[in-house]
């Protein structure tokens, strides 16, 4: 009973007209709400009767937050090569923030602030440090394609976002009590990070990462072209220091990761098994692999001492024959790998293969105890559609699949598919719905927690082609949002984003619960506070001009509309320090500083501290002024650096 559902050519008008329709409210003044305070359905008839001075318009639909209103969920977007992390509001798809973490900001002086260029530089591997000296310090670019929510209990509580940099073999970790990047490590011995998931239960604990590429094992070139000697490298990160906890060594090229909620194992998908080194290579044998760790038993292996250390940390053999690891085989090359949340069923997307491959963790234990063997654990793998690449879930017992090359998303059934799979003749598809186009990741709001509320669904396309005004060679991405609450799914909106959304994270607003306002005790900015103390300086109170030999540091304090100090005085060659501390403490009031011609600009929100530092190399008097727009006169908010010249 494949119902293949079409939505080509539907308009925004006529779907929208379809939805409210299907509502079937009757409504008196066009508009209602409800019991969840979302707004609903008015029809065009009910509304043209209300505001007949108003031309026809399609009638609000639920997906439509009005002005004033707020969303009901975070969405956590990665941005792929862009480097940063996105907060955008759902249902109205709006962009509330970006979070800059591998990439640099102009607006906030990520990558140029003291503050940032500390997370930026304080774990980088010491051959980094050494290769970026001349490099300016730090890398400036990155490739951001997971981010995820630290858990307690099987769901999210609100404390980190954590996320990978496939570009430079980082791991971040964002604050979401202030929405700020305070850590990034890079993995030794591994060559990239891409697949990224968090220990789930009891807590967040480890942070699982996923080497892609194979590299010889201690890479300074002694091996170059002997593929057989390079390795692949797992790492669990411990998501409260910030360390690595352990690593193991597998075989074939790892992709994508998930755990389980019961804290016991993790697993992921691996293609090239063939351990070639081009796509012919890699592709060219019918079965790669999921391999599924053992947690427990890794720790025991690390604790026994059964490890080499590499890099300074643990490193375990888990290639075939390990204790360690099982090796599970699934049809060539898999990519996706998402728990459902039922805690039961995951799922291995076949990405060449047409099928889904559902295991069960229950039967994990017997595998690792060699009662039954590795295929006797896959329970279900139907034949979805061409492409399949990553799956999300609604809590109600489906699963939802997005199909690259199909451009839709497959809405499936696990029982149904784990009773097709025992030879029943039922069909698991419940419904294909044609996304536009070419579709990545897809989410549910709150799916990848136990939490799932089968209320939303958006799928990440990689290709917008003509769904936007052409805005050259160049096009958005385009995340669409699907209305899954219904027995069928609804394409509701179109949002164009920037490059390249892989895999977001829808989290209900209750989980989350940042400050507006900094606490002045925050570690973000102690080194100033420290600094500040040694000089004998309180920077919520004082402008001060500090010379040190031919190191300077100035504090000033910046209150709407005036910085502490209207003008100070430097010597051409100095080695400058500017402390600017916002006392204001009216949310929202953030002040910036920027130097003209310096190429010096970060933003300083209520109550924070911010730093920069540089060398006074050009004489002259340059103004610096408040770039963050704070007051009336916040044109007015300047004052001027006065460097005098070298005497020859
Ligand atoms: Cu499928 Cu890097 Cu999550 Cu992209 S990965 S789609
Ligand atoms: Cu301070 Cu604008």
């Amino acid at each position: 009973m494949t119902d293949n559902t079409k939505d080509h050519g539907v308009s925004r008008r006529t779907l929208l007209g379809t939805t409210a329709a299907a509502a079937g409210v009757g409504l008196a003044g066009g508009i209602a709400f409800t019991t969840d305070g979302n707004q609903l359905i008015g029809t065009a008839d009910a509304q043209t009767k209300a505001a007949p001075t108003l031309p026809a318009r399609p009638a609000i639909h639920k997906a439509e937050v009005a002005p004033g209103e707020l969303d009901e969920y975070y969405v956590f977007f990665s941005s792929g090569q862009t480097g940063e992390l996105r907060i955008v509001g759902l249902p109205s798809m709006r962009e509330l923030m970006r979070v800059p973490v591998f990439n640099r900001c102009s607006a906030t002086g990520w990558g140029q602030t003291n503050e940032s260029l500390k997370v930026l530089t304080e774990g980088l591997l010491p051959e980094t440090r050494e290769f970026l000296k001349t490099r300016g310090g730090t890398y400036v670019n990155g490739d951001l394609h997971h981010p995820h929510l630290s858990f307690t209990d099987g769901t999210y509580d609100g404390r980190y976002a954590f996320m990978n940099d496939k570009a430079n073999t980082r791991v971040a970790r964002v604050r979401l009590d202030v929405m700020k990047c305070d850590k990034i490590i890079q993995l030794p011995n591994q060559h990239t990070v891409h697949g990224l998931r968090v220990q789930k239960y009891p807590r967040t604990g480890y942070v699982f990462c996923n080497g892609e590429d194979r590299v010889p094992l201690v890479n300074d070139g002694k091996i170059l072209d002997k593929p057989k000697e390079y390795h692949a490298i797992f790492t669990a990160v411990d998501g409260d220091t910030m360390k690595v906890a352990w690593q193991v060594m597998v075989d074939g090229n790892l992709d994508n990761v998930d755990a389980d909620y019961q804290g016991k194992y993790a697993f992921a998908t691996c293609y090239n098994s063939e351990e070639g080194v081009n796509a012919a290579e890699m592709t060219a044998s019918e079965q790669d692999w999921v391999v599924i760790f053992n947690l427990k038993r890794i720790e025991e292996g690390v604790k026994k001492g059964d490890f080499k250390e590499m890099g300074g940390v643990p490193v375990l053999d888990g290639r075939k024959g390990s204790p360690y690891t099982r090796y599970v085989p699934i049809s060539n090359s898999p990519h996706g790998m998402n728990t459902a949340p039922d805690g039961i069923h995951i799922v291995a997307n076949g990405k060449l293969s047409p099928t889904a491959t559902v295991m069960d963790v229950r039967l994990f234990d017997q595998l690792f105890d060699d009662k039954i063997k590795p295929r006797d654990v896959v329970v279900a793998e139907p034949e979805l559609g061409l492409g399949p690449l990553h799956t999300a879930y609604d809590g109600k017992g489906n699963a939802y699949t997005t199909l690259f090359i199909d451009s839709q998303i497959c809405k499936w059934n696990i029982d149904l598919a784990k009773r097709a799979f025992k030879g029943e003749k039922v069909s698991p598809i419940l419904q294909k719905l044609d996304v536009h186009y070419q579709p990545g990741h897809n989410h549910t709001s709150m799916g990848q927690t136990k939490e799932a509320d089968g209320k939303w669904l958006i799928s990440l396309n990689k290709f917008s082609k003509d769904r936007f005004l052409n805005v050259g060679p160049l096009k958005p991405e385009n995340d669409q949002l699907i209305d899954i609450s219904g027995d069928k799914m609804k394409l509701v909106h179109d949002g164009p984003s920037f490059a390249e959304p892989h895999d977001a994270t829808i989290v209900h607003r209750s989980k989350i619960n940042p400050i507006s306002i900094w606490d002045r005790a925050d570690p973000m900015f102690s080194d100033a506070i420290k600094q500040a103390k040694a000089d004998g300086i309180k920077l919520e109170e004082e402008s001060k001009v500090i010379r040190d030999g031919n190191i300077v540091r100035v504090y000033m304090t910046s209150q709407a509309p005036s910085f502490g100090l209207e003008h100070f005085q430097v010597k051409q060659g100095d080695q400058v320090t500017v402390y600017v501390t916002n006392i204001d403490s009216v949310e929202d009031l953030t002040h910036g500083f920027s130097i003209i011609n310096y190429g010096i600009n970060m933003e300083v929100a209520p109550q924070a501290t911010a730093s920069v530092s540089f060398s006074a190399d050009k004489a002259g008097v340059y103004w610096y002024y408040c770039s963050w727009f704070c007051h009336a006169m916040h044109m007015e908010m300047k004052g001027r650096m006065f460097v005098e010249p070298k005497t020859a």
